[in-house]
């Protein structure tokens, strides 16, 4: 007689941050999962993080040395969950000792999205008064956005998307930089007012994209996971993540990215720029799709030949000497 051995199921726990973005993102992993394993069964379990503790002081001068991710990553490495959901753009490129990328899902658009107040509903970035108050706390956005728009003030905010809106329809901000990713997985996609384009705005690395960490050997929860895995945004992502890496930049510095993937071919297109977007490296190389590490590499060694280095140097000097 022969019989067909199934690994039993059993009860899943995924850890998630309690944002309404956080939650929104894990239910659509749980109830995903549940449909494909109808006879095993998850549970959220909610994890606060130091960056929901801390809301008031801007990102780059907390560290980044996992913010979003730290607990998350304790509660699976002690058992307490099975694995985590993350925010691809959260999560470092350095993973602690044990932890793995499980997979990483299809990519919401990633690009960034303008949202403004109430009273500028005709405007966007080309049209918007000089003196308006543009907030954002990614040193991403803001050295793009000098570089383009001298014209604007910047100012700082933090605090989760419904905050970050309430704050801005309050009168504090004329307009926002959001993630188009963010905004339409809240319902709110009809607040975008421009989708900012890659001439104006690249985009953080991993953004728009989930990352699944779990135990790097884990024989229960891999294959699991693999139904959730998107292949062409992991080869985009494992482009952006190794170009990341190799410059040694955290999720705080202001490192944009774009990909394109076609066929056999992967293109990848990187930004290194100060702060005030004066100094900048830019360039864009392609490479065979299914070597998107070497790539990202090799896109950063070009950058760093062009004078990365000493760009990034002088951000870390500037914004981490509290450390
Ligand atoms: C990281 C950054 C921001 C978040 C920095 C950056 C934005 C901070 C800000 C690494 N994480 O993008 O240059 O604008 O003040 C975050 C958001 C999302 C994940 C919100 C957003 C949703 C989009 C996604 C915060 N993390 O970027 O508007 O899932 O990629």
């Amino acid at each position: 007689m022969t019989t067909t051995v199934v690994s039993s199921p059993r009860l899943v726990r995924i850890g998630s941050r309690k944002s309404q973005l956080a939650l929104i993102q894990t239910h659509w992993v749980k109830d995903t999962l549940q449909t494909h394993f109808p006879e095993w069964q998850f549970e959220i379990q909610e994890v606060s993080t130091k960056g929901d503790k801390i809301l008031d002081v801007a990102l780059s001068k907390i560290g980044d040395k996992g913010l979003f991710t730290k607990e998350l990553e304790t509660s699976i490495l002690s058992g307490e969950t099975d694995f985590a959901v993350h925010s691809l753009k959260d999560v470092q490129t350095h993973l602690p000792e044990g932890l793995t990328l499980g997979c990483i899902t299809e990519r919401e658009d990633p690009s960034d999205a303008l949202v403004v107040h109430p009273k500028h509903r005709d405007l966007q970035l080309e049209t918007l008064p000089e003196g308006a108050v543009i907030g954002t706390s990614s040193l991403r956005r803001l050295a793009q956005l000098r570089h383009h728009f001298p014209q604007f003030q910047f100012k700082d905010i933090r605090g989760n998307l419904n905050t970050r809106l309430s704050k801005l329809d309050a009168g504090e901000y004329d307009a926002l930089v959001l993630a188009t990713s963010g905004l339409k997985r809240m319902g709110w996609g009809e607040r975008i007012q421009q989708t900012l384009s890659p001439d104006i705005s690249l985009y953080a690395v991993g953004q728009g994209a989930l990352g699944i960490e779990c135990r790097s050997e884990d024989p229960d929860i891999l294959p699991l996971l693999q139904v959730l895995a998107h292949t062409p945004t992991t080869l985009r992502c494992r482009a952006e993540r190794a170009f990341l890496k190799d410059l040694e930049g955290g999720c705080q510095v202001p490192i944009g990215v774009h990909t394109v993937v076609s066929d056999q071919n992967l293109t990848l297109t990187g930004l290194v720029s100060s702060i005030d977007g004066q100094r900048w490296v830019k360039d864009t190389l392609s490479g065979p799709a299914q070597e998107p590490e070497a790539l990202g590499q090799r896109l950063a060694d070009h950058l760093r030949a062009q004078g990365a280095e000493s760009i990034l140097q002088e951000i870390f000097a500037e914004v981490r000497p509290q450390l």
